[in-house]
């Protein structure tokens, strides 16, 4: 009986090791099976802390569960009722020792999981002091708007105005990506982006940087980054918004410092000159925010 049961115990460590090198298999396991590409290690300066933190949070979960499963298996197996028995078994309860193992247990588990995620989080949500590209990002139904501040000289500010994406007729829903909005942002810079809504709750999200954020009307969000690898991505919104939440889309080219500043100049040139404000907002419950209508007094 010994024997056996010390044969039992050396189970666990083998499936530990089993689960570990499965986990090691292919780059999506790696990444936790999280959104975007294969590539999303170091596409900003946040992914490898948003990876580890995920995946190590599964490695300790699944621990867990194993180590659950085989005991609830164990006394499935030990404790089952033999030839001869009958009536119930012994009842045991306020087993103080055991008792304050599974609470103990779970809430340094759940302190652990806090700690990390406070750690990272506010790592990740740490403002740049001195950004080198401030961008303002309006969500709109059901397109974006981007504005590229000078911070120096706000009137020398560039934008872009984005339109919902276009299907291609007939193409069984694929959209024409040359026609997306495109935000532009330079590689290994320090960028702020300002988040607002300019009706209802969006949430901005590039899903290869792992990270998303709402847009809420009358309210300002931020989001702070460094793009590390060149490339172009997709965006979403991230909150149902609407009819056509689902064409609710940009992309996002990564460039290099030389390219982004061309690409502004070439704002520059085209005309695009200032920045888009609040007063095409069309939420009218926000203070200072009226209908065409009302503002020329066609209403009163
Ligand atoms: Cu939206």
């Amino acid at each position: 009986m010994r024997s056996n049961r010390r044969k039992r115990w050396a189970v666990i460590p083998l499936a530990v090791g089993l689960v570990v090198a499965l986990a090691g298999c292919t780059q999506e396991q790696l990444h936790g099976w999280l959104p975007g590409t294969n590539t999303t290690v170091n596409t900003t300066n946040h992914t490898s802390s948003v990876v580890g933190l995920w995946v190590t949070s599964w490695i300790v979960l699944l621990l867990v569960g194993l180590i659950v499963w085989i005991l609830i298996i164990w006394a499935a197996v030990m404790f089952r009722r033999r030839k001869g028995q009958t009536g119930l078994p012994i009842q045991l309860r306020y087993n103080m020792p055991v008792e304050i193992f599974y609470t103990v247990v779970p809430l340094i588990l759940v302190l652990g999981f806090f700690a990390f995620t406070a750690k990272d989080q506010a790592a990740i949500e740490k403002p740049f002091a001195h950004p080198d590209a401030t961008i303002h990002v309006y969500g709109k139904r059901w397109a974006w708007d981007f504005n590229y501040i000078d911070t120096s000289n706000p009137n020398q500010s560039v934008y872009t105005q984005g339109i919902q994406a276009q299907e291609i007729q007939g193409a069984n829903g694929a959209i024409k990506t040359n026609e997306l909005p495109t935000l532009y942002l330079p590689q290994g810079k320090k960028v702020r982006i300002e988040l607002s809504s300019r009706d209802v709750n969006h949430s901005f999200w590039i899903i290869d940087f792992l990270y998303k954020k709402d847009m809420i009307p009358g309210r300002l969000n931020d989001e702070y980054v460094i793009p590390e690898k060149l490339g172009t991505y997709a965006g979403k919104c991230a909150e149902l918004c609407g009819e056509y939440h689902s064409l609710m889309l940009f992309q996002v080219k990564v460039v290099t410092p030389q390219q982004y500043d061309t690409y502004l100049a070439s704002l520059k040139k085209a005309g695009n000159v200032g920045l888009l404000g609040s007063e095409y907002n069309t939420n009218t419950n926000q203070p200072n925010n009226v209908t065409p209508v009302q503002a020329s007094g066609a209403n009163k």
